[in-house]
C-alpha cells in the first residue's frame, strides 16, 4: 500500500463514513478517518484467518477475561500492518499532525492492571502467532475511572472512552442471547427445569485484533445488555416518562461500568451479575459456533479450548455443564469431563483476601440451579477422591478458585515462583489429589507496543545492529550482546535513553509545570497503589534520602527523579492515604531550595496505558519492591527491563526470573526471600525492631508524625505511621535497611554512567524471553493443545 493509496482511502471515510470537506476536518475527524481507513485493511486477513479456521476445521481458543486493557489501537494497528511510514508522510502532505491525530484515541481502559493487560498482550500475540482464538468479555461504557487529584487527594471521574464514535468495532445485531437470572427451578421427571424471572439480552460487539505483519487476525468479542423489552410505551402514554424507561435501564446497568477494585469487592450482586452475563453468551456462542459444524458434543475439547483469566468467569464449569446434561441430556458425569477437558484457568493471586467467594444466599437468589450443580460437582468430586476433603461450598460460602481447580484441566500460575507457591499453599491440597493439573506459563509482554511502538529511538538503534526480525522473534535481542562491548553502541544506547527522558521532562514540564533535570537519574514506580505493593516503602526511602542530603548537601549526591503513577481503588483507604502522602512529600520536598537540584518528587495523575508507554522508556530505574510471595508475577518489571531500565527489587514473581535472566550483576536485589517473610512476621515486635536499628527510617517516619509534610495538620498520616510501628503486615519496616543501602549502591553505579549503560544495554539484550508471544506458545503446547495455522 503507497502513501496515495492510504490518503485517498482516509479522504474517502472523510467524505463518505464522516460526511466532512477536508477543510472543516478537526483532529477528531481526521482520527476516525485514518482510523477507519486502516481498519478497511484488517478485514481482508481478518477474514482470510476466519475462513481457514473453518476450512482446517481448526482447534480454536477462547479467552474469557472480565478485563481487556487494551488502551489505543490505531498506532498498534498501524505498526503491525507495516503502514506507519505512509501515514507519517500522508499527514506531512496536510497541515495536521499526525502525532496529534494519534493523541485524539481515548484509551480502552476496560481493565484496572495487570491482568487486564496481559489479557490484552494475549490478544496481539495470539494473532501474531495465527493461533485461531477469540477474546470474550464485557463492553463496558464506562472503563476505569479518571484519577484526578484535589490537593493532593485521588478523586475519581467517570470514564467515557465511548463519547466519539468507536472505530475499531462491528456491531452484531443478528448475534445476542437471552441471559436469564432468578426465579425458580422446577423438575420435571428426572429433569430439572430453571425458570428464570428476568432476563437480559447480551448483544455482540466485535473487534478484529491484527498481528504483526498482519498476517492473521482474531476477533475481541465483547458482549454488551440491552432490555428484552424496549420500553414501556403504556406507562409513557400516561406520562410516565422514567418509569417508561426503567426496564431497559436497568438491564444497561450489567455492562455500564467495570468494577474499579482490583482484589474483591466481596459480595456485590451486581458483580456477580457481570460475570454470569459474560461468561453465559461466550459459552452459549461457543457452543453455536462449534454446533453449526460439528454435531457430537463430546467432541467438544478437541475444537475448543475455554481458558479462564482467574476466577472471575468460574461459572463457566457449571453453566458449561447445566448446557450439556439440562439442555442437551448429556450424562451429568460425562458433562463435568466434557467441561474439564475444555476448561482451563489462569490464578493471580495468593492473597487470601483476594480470592473470589459468594455466598450460597446470593448464588441461589440469582443462580438456582448453578448452585445445585456445585453441590453435585462437590458430591462427585468427594466420591471420586474419597481420601480427601476438599469442599467448593464451604460455610455457606461458594469458593471460586476451588470451583475452577475442580472444573478445570489445567491451572496455571503467572510466574515460576508463583506457581510453586500456589502448590504448597492455596492449592496444596487439591494438588496432593491432581498432581498433573497445575503448571506454569511466566506471563510476557507483547513487544509490539512495549518496545517497538513505544520506544522508536531505542527500537531503529536495535534495528540497526540486528536486523528487525526481533519484533516476531524476541529472543533474537540476545544478538545485541556482543555490540554492548562496543562503545559506539553504548553512546547509542545511551542517546536513546536520554532522548526519552528529554521527552518526558518536556510532559512533565508542560503538564505539571515542573522542570526536571534530563542528566538526573529517572526512577519509576508505576502500578496500582496496594499495601503490598510497597509505594509507602519507596517515600520512606524518598524521606530518608531527603533528609540526608539536607544534613550534608555539598555531599556527592547522584540528583534523582522519583516518579509515582497510579490508581487506588476508590475503597480503599490505605492506599489513598499513601496517595496523599506521596502528594504532601512532593510538595515539601520541591519547594526545598537546599535540596531541590538532587532530588523532585512527581505523581502524575491518571496513570493508564497510554501514559505507561511515555514513562516506561524514559525510566533509568525500575521500582519492583513488593513483599516477597505477594506479587504473582508483575508484567510492568518486564517492559522495564526491555526498555534499558535496571531494577531495583525484591525476589518476588517474575523478578526471580528477569533476575536470572539479565544476571545478578545486572539487577539491585535487596529484602527477604518468601520464607524469610513468613518467619519475619512470627518475630514479636519485628517492626519496632527494625525500626529501632534504623536511625535513617526512625527519622523519616517522625517527621510524618511531626507533621513535616502536613504543616498545620500534623495528625493527617497518623494511621499510616501508626501502621507501621504496630503492625506493619507488609514488613516495609523489616525491608527497609536493605533497600535504604541497595539505593545508595545504586546512586555509586549510577555515577559511572557509562558502566550503568553497559547493564542497562544487558537487560535489553537479555529479556527477550519475556515476550508473550513465548507465553502463548507455552499455553498452546502446555494447556490448550492447540496449533498455530501456517
Ligand atoms: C474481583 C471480584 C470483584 C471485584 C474485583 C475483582 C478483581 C478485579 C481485578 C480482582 C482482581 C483483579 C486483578 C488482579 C490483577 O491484576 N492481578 C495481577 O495479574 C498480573 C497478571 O498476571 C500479575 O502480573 C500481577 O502480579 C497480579 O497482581
Amino acid at each position: 500500500m503507497t502513501d496515495a493509496d492510504l490518503r485517498e482511502s482516509m479522504l474517502q471515510h472523510l467524505k463518505y463514513s464522516l460526511g466532512k470537506d477536508p477543510g472543516h476536518a478537526h483532529i477528531y475527524d481526521w482520527r476516525v478517518a485514518l482510523s477507519l481507513a486502516v481498519r478497511d485493511h484488517i478485514v481482508d486477513p481478518w477474514f482470510k484467518a476466519t475462513r481457514a479456521t473453518y476450512a482446517g476445521q481448526h482447534k480454536r481458543v477462547y479467552y474469557l477475561s472480565m478485563e481487556f486493557l487494551i488502551g489505543r489501537l490505531l498506532e498498534d494497528a498501524i505498526v503491525n500492518l507495516g503502514l506507519l511510514e505512509q501515514a507519517k508522510s500522508v499527514f506531512d502532505g496536510f497541515d495536521v499532525s499526525f502525532d496529534e491525530v494519534l493523541e485524539n484515541e481515548p484509551d480502552a481502559a476496560l481493565g484496572n492492571g495487570g491482568l487486564g493487560r496481559l489479557a490484552a498482550c494475549f490478544l496481539d500475540s495470539l494473532s501474531t502467532v495465527a493461533c485461531p482464538a477469540h477474546g470474550y468479555g464485557i463492553r463496558y461504557e464506562h472503563g476505569l475511572f479518571r484519577q484526578r487529584f484535589v490537593d493532593g487527594r485521588q478523586v475519581e471521574e467517570p470514564e467515557t472512552w465511548l463519547t466519539g464514535r468507536h472505530t475499531w468495532e462491528f456491531e452484531r445485531p443478528e448475534c445476542a442471547f437471552e441471559i436469564g437470572f432468578g426465579g425458580p427451578v422446577m423438575e420435571s421427571g428426572r429433569k430439572a427445569l430453571w425458570q428464570p424471572e428476568e432476563r437480559v439480552i447480551a448483544a455482540a460487539h466485535d473487534t478484529p485484533i491484527i498481528g504483526w505483519r498482519g498476517n492473521w487476525a482474531n476477533t475481541l468479542r465483547l458482549w454488551s445488555a440491552q432490555s428484552t423489552r424496549v420500553f414501556d410505551l403504556e406507562r409513557f402514554n400516561r406520562g410516565e416518562y422514567a418509569a417508561a424507561a426503567e426496564p431497559e435501564a436497568l438491564a444497561r446497568t450489567i455492562s455500564r461500568v467495570l468494577y474499579p477494585d482490583d482484589t474483591t469487592e466481596q459480595g456485590k450482586a451486581l458483580r456477580l451479575k457481570q460475570e454470569y452475563f459474560f461468561t453465559a453468551a461466550s459459552l452459549r456462542d461457543i457452543l453455536r459456533r462449534f454446533l453449526s459444524e460439528y454435531d457430537d458434543l463430546r467432541k467438544l475439547p478437541h475444537k475448543a479450548a475455554i481458558q479462564l483469566n482467574d476466577t472471575h468467569p468460574a461459572i463457566a464449569g457449571p453453566e458449561l455443564v447445566r448446557l450439556l446434561h439440562d439442555e442437551k441430556d448429556i450424562d451429568f458425569e460425562d458433562s463435568v469431563e466434557i467441561a474439564r477437558a475444555c476448561l482451563s484457568y489462569t490464578n493471580h493471586t495468593l492473597m487470601p483476601e483476594a480470592l473470589e467467594r459468594w455466598s450460597e444466599g446470593l448464588m441461589g437468589a440469582l443462580l438456582p440451579r448453578h448452585l445445585q450443580l456445585i453441590e453435585r460437582i462437590d458430591e462427585l468430586h468427594a466420591r471420586q477422591n474419597p481420601s480427601r476433603k476438599v469442599t467448593v461450598i464451604e460455610n455457606g460460602s461458594v469458593k471460586m478458585g476451588e470451583l475452577s481447580f475442580v472444573m478445570a484441566h489445567r491451572i496455571n500460575g503467572v510466574s515460576a515462583l508463583h506457581t510453586d507457591l500456589m502448590k504448597q499453599t492455596v492449592f496444596a491440597e487439591l494438588n496432593r489429589l491432581h498432581p498433573e493439573r497445575i503448571v506454569n506459563e511466566t506471563n510476557g509482554v507483547t513487544p509490539r507496543r512495549w518496545l517497538l511502538s513505544c520506544n522508536p529511538v531505542l527500537s531503529s538503534l536495535i534495528d540497526k545492529t540486528i536486523g528487525n526480525d526481533w519484533v516476531g522473534h524476541l529472543e533474537r535481542l540476545s544478538e545485541l550482546e556482543p555490540h554492548v562491548d562496543d562503545t559506539g553502541f553504548r553512546d547509542a544506547f545511551a542517546d536513546a535513553k536520554a532522548k526519552n527522558k528529554a521527552g518526558l521532562a518536556h510532559f512533565v514540564r508542560d503538564t505539571e509545570g515542573l522542570q526536571l533535570d534530563p542528566e538526573a537519574m529517572f526512577d519509576i514506580q508505576i502500578k496500582r497503589i496496594h499495601e503490598y505493593k510497597r509505594q509507602h516503602l519507596n517515600i520512606l526511602e524518598t524521606i530518608a534520602l531527603w533528609r540526608a542530603i539536607r544534613d550534608n548537601p555539598n555531599a556527592d549526591w547522584s540528583p534523582r527523579v522519583k516518579i509515582f503513577a497510579g490508581k487506588a481503588a476508590p475503597g480503599y483507604v490505605f492506599a489513598k492515604k499513601i496517595i496523599h502522602l506521596i502528594n504532601d512529600v512532593a510538595r515539601i520536598i520541591n519547594a526545598d531550595p537546599v535540596t531541590s537540584k538532587l532530588l523532585k518528587v512527581v505523581y502524575l495523575p491518571n496513570y493508564n496505558v497510554t501514559l505507561a508507554e511515555r514513562l516506561i522508556p524514559a525510566a533509568d530505574l525500575s521500582e519492583q519492591i513488593s513483599t516477597a510471595g505477594k506479587e504473582a508475577s508483575g508484567t510492568g518489571n518486564m517492559k522495564f527491563a526491555l526498555n534499558g531500565a535496571l531494577t531495583i527489587g525484591t525476589l518476588d514473581g517474575a523478578n526471580v526470573e528477569i533476575r536470572e535472566c539479565v544476571g545478578a550483576d545486572n539487577f539491585f536485589l535487596f529484602g527477604m526471600t518468601a520464607p524469610e517473610v513468613v518467619a519475619r512476621r512470627a518475630v514479636p515486635d519485628h517492626a519496632r525492631k527494625a525500626i529501632d536499628a534504623s536511625p535513617e527510617l526512625a527519622g523519616a517516619i517522625a517527621d510524618i508524625e511531626r507533621g513535616v509534610f502536613s504543616p498545620g495538620d500534623p495528625g493527617r498520616y497518623a494511621d499510616i505511621a501508626e501502621n507501621l510501628r504496630w503492625s506493619d503486615y507488609f514488613l516495609v519496616c523489616s525491608d527497609f535497611q536493605a533497600y535504604y543501602d541497595k539505593q545508595r549502591e545504586v546512586d555509586q553505579v549510577f555515577r559511572d554512567r557509562d558502566r550503568w549503560m553497559r547493564m542497562a544495554a544487558l537487560n535489553t539484550a537479555r529479556t527477550g524471553w519475556f515476550s508473550s508471544d513465548r507465553t502463548i506458545r507455552g499455553y498452546m503446547a502446555d494447556i490448550w493443545s492447540a496449533h498455530s495455522v501456517t
